[in-house]
């Protein structure tokens, strides 16, 4: 049945979703994309794999310039000093991207402006003027973020321009209900532009072909739904130019003023950063992105699926992925297609959405300052916990449950204790097995499954899945040495003890070779301690990894307890921010009109102090008060008593309107009106002097 066999590929092109260079990045970023795809390009090295692992700033579109206008800088500053954050964020958690390059750089523009001219003197665009909105106070075209409206699909009031976050829709512009812009709060107008347009239409069954039939077996359900849910819609043209300043430049006359839409140019950034890395290596960028072909330019035949290539992204960027970006490799005709997009749903927090604009984050650059040292106890618990197939939530209670009860409890007890007991019994020297019994075959037999149920588990993109195994082959590594307890046997049996040392040394290798692409810091430090010069993923199950009379060094502990204060300390932290946004978010009013002094000297208030209150029978907000306003004790019915108790308010200190004409409510004389103001909960509190004041004395 040779012919059945799927040729293995020659290599790997991993390609990660190129953040935006607008903010840092958060704990989301991590668990959705880099974490994962980390795994994969770490474990198919270790195989011995050609590999190539793409990352890279996204530095163009609407997100940056709209943060370079509310900072008062320019566009490039901004992606200079993200793009610098970010890529250390990447580097400190141990992200081995062999690139990480930016959309900015020269190559990239080059690179993004002849995929472009190729395509553009192949016809493979339409040629469209359409209104699109306008700004008339900005004097701008309202591209993607800079206006927010309606979602048509699921009635989102803030979708964007070119998509909705809650539903995941890619729109247009003129798509949106009660379209608002931006920059100015203004309602646009329409106005008429020249765009070019990429007839997504002409590529729908073409697209069902390589997708729903082709792929209906390999691709995760949720991204086969998404992609199946836009083509049954029905594909619409889409623009790929935009009236902005910010970007690639249009690369053809008659477009002055116009650049490529980010999501055009970004995924081309994953071919600029080839060639960026392939002119620093020497090497050919063009095998980890085209078939090999023939003189004549037909495809080699067998040699197709020579390179694999991989999408690395969250859910919100299936559509550019799947749909968008494949058909413009496809129109353009030279290049290989994904073999799989294993995106992930978003990871939330303590129950919320991560929003920078809240800070609702965990962000990378803070957590290291907080936990240095700890970047696996995070890289661990987002990948226990990775949203691959619903939304999941990141708690502080859960990290230092899984920090303290799995890595230090399992993981770092069993290697603790194996190389703490070989260096008291053997001062670090790999003790001789003599004879095994049945216990000993049955853990070698064992032991010697992990590597494949672990390969199995990436190779279809179930990172917490292997990463759940690799734990067992710690908790199997506990079992025996609990079974076998050599602390005890110690005095009694010499040769059994050195038997189950040496196994349980075995083990410990073997986690140090699985553990790599997980926990890379901990897998160098045990690699460390256990003398080994390299990691070989196809040594792992072997029994034979550490010889005997080879000398370990000193052990030190993987991991250790963190402590309730260290975690109450974040929670706070994010209480805070809550707290923070609350009192931003309640709406500041514009100012009203000026007025005239007179006009404010017509108002008499003064402080008062509640003498009774009591609730209006029939009604849930009102109050009736008797106020003690120095100048009498009046009746005054007030709209507070869905935040008040009656009883509770008696004494309390007040600013009241007394000059405010009598109104009757319910039949009650309501004479003047207590001040009041609206806190971030929307519940009404009074204003009242903060030191002792006379009732009657006059506010003003
Ligand atoms: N910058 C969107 C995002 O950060 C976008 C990804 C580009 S990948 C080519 O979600
Ligand atoms: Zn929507």
């Amino acid at each position: 049945m040779e012919n059945n066999i799927i040729a293995k590929p020659k290599r790997y092109t991993i390609t990660s979703a190129l953040p935006y260079a607008n903010g840092p990045v958060h704990i989301g970023h991590l668990a959705g994309v880099y974490v994962p795809a980390d795994i994969y390009a770490r474990y198919l090295r270790l195989k011995g794999e050609d590999v190539l692992f793409i990352g890279g700033s996204d530095e163009h579109g609407v997100p940056i310039t709209i943060k370079a206008k509310q900072e008062g800088v320019s566009p490039q500053d901004i992606v200079d000093k993200y793009h610098a954050i970010i890529k250390k964020s990447f580097e400190d958690f141990g992200i081995s991207f062999d690139v990480y390059s930016r959309t900015s750089a020269k190559i990239h523009h080059e690179t993004a402006s002849e995929f472009f001219k190729k395509m553009y003197d192949d016809n493979k665009f339409i040629e469209k003027t359409t209104e699109q909105y306008y700004d008339v106070e900005a004097s701008q075209f309202l591209a993607d973020r800079y206006i927010t409206g309606t979602c048509p699909h699921c009635n989102n009031e803030k979708a964007y321009g070119d998509q909705c976050e809650k539903c995941g829709a890619s729109l247009n512009a003129t798509d949106l209900i009660n379209p608002k812009s931006v920059l100015s709060g203004n309602v646009p107008v329409l106005k008429e532009t020249k765009h070019w347009f990429l007839p997504l239409d002409q590529y729908s069954d073409w697209l069902k072909e390589w997708i729903v039939i082709g792929h209906k077996d390999d691709w995760k359900t949720n991204v086969l739904g998404q992609c199946k849910s836009w083509i049954d819609q029905g594909l619409q043209p889409r623009a790929v130019t935009r009236d902005l300043d910010w970007g690639v430049k249009v690369p053809i006359s008659g477009a002055d003023g116009k650049v490529l839409y980010v999501w055009f140019d970004a995924p081309i950034g994953y071919i600029s950063a080839t060639k960026e890395w392939a002119i620093e290596k020497k090497k050919n960028w063009e095998i980890y992105w085209k078939p090999a072909r023939n003189a004549d330019g037909t495809l080699v035949a067998g040699r197709e699926k020579e390179t694999k290539l991989v999408h690395f992204i969250g859910k919100d960027n299936i559509v550019f992925h799947c749909i968008v970006f494949p058909t413009m490799l496809h129109a353009e005709g030279s290049y290989i297609l994904p073999d799989n997009v294993p995106a992930n749903e978003f990871l939330n927090l303590e129950g919320d959405k991560i929003s920078t604009s809240r800070n609702w984050a965990v962000w990378l650059h803070e957590y290291l300052l907080e936990f240095p040292d700890k970047q696996d106890v995070l890289r661990y618990v987002l990948t226990s916990n990775a949203p691959e197939t619903k939304d999941n939530d990141f708690t502080w209670k859960d990290f230092q449950l899984k920090n303290n009860s799995e890595l230090v409890a399992i993981l770092g007890n069993f290697v603790n204790r194996t190389l703490v007991l070989t260096d008291k019994y053997y001062n670090g020297i790999v003790p001789e097995r003599a004879e095994l019994n049945e216990n000993d075959k049955t853990i070698i037999n064992e032991m010697a499954k992990y590597r494949q149920s672990i390969s199995g588990s990436i190779n279809s993109y179930r990172f917490r899945e292997a990463l759940s195994e690799l734990m067992n082959l710690a908790r199997l590594g506990n079992k025996y040495l609990a079974d076998n307890e050599p602390w005890k046997l110690v005095k009694t049996d010499e040769t059994r003890v050195k038997t189950i040392m040496n196994l349980s040394l075995q083990i410990t290798a073997n986690l140090a070779i699985l553990a790599q692409p997980f926990l890379p810091f901990t897998a160098d430090k045990l690699a460390k301690m256990l003398n080994f010069k390299e990691l070989n993923w196809n040594d792992a199950g072997c029994i034979d990894l550490l010889k005997p009379g080879f000398q370990l060094n000193k052990p030190s502990l993987l991991f250790e307890q963190i402590e309730d204060a260290a975690i109450e300390a974040q929670v706070k932290k994010l209480a805070n921010s809550k707290a923070l946004n609350e009192t931003k978010a309640a709406t500041v009013k514009a100012a009203k009109q000026n007025i005239e002094f007179e006009d404010f000297a017509k108002l008499d208030i003064r402080t008062g102090i509640i003498l009774t209150a009591e609730k209006v029978a029939k009604t849930k907000k009102l109050l009736k008060l008797t106020i003690d306003t120095g100048i009498d004790k009046r009746t005054v019915v007030s709209g507070i008593a869905e935040y008040y108790e009656p009883e509770k308010i008696i004494g309390q200190k007040v600013s009241i309107l007394v000059n405010l004409q009598a109104k009757e409510i319910k039949g009650i004389q309501s004479q003047g009106m207590i001040l009041m103001a609206e806190n971030h909960n929307g519940e009404l509190v009074f204003v009242s002097p903060i030191k002792d004041v006379i009732p009657g004395s006059e506010v003003k």
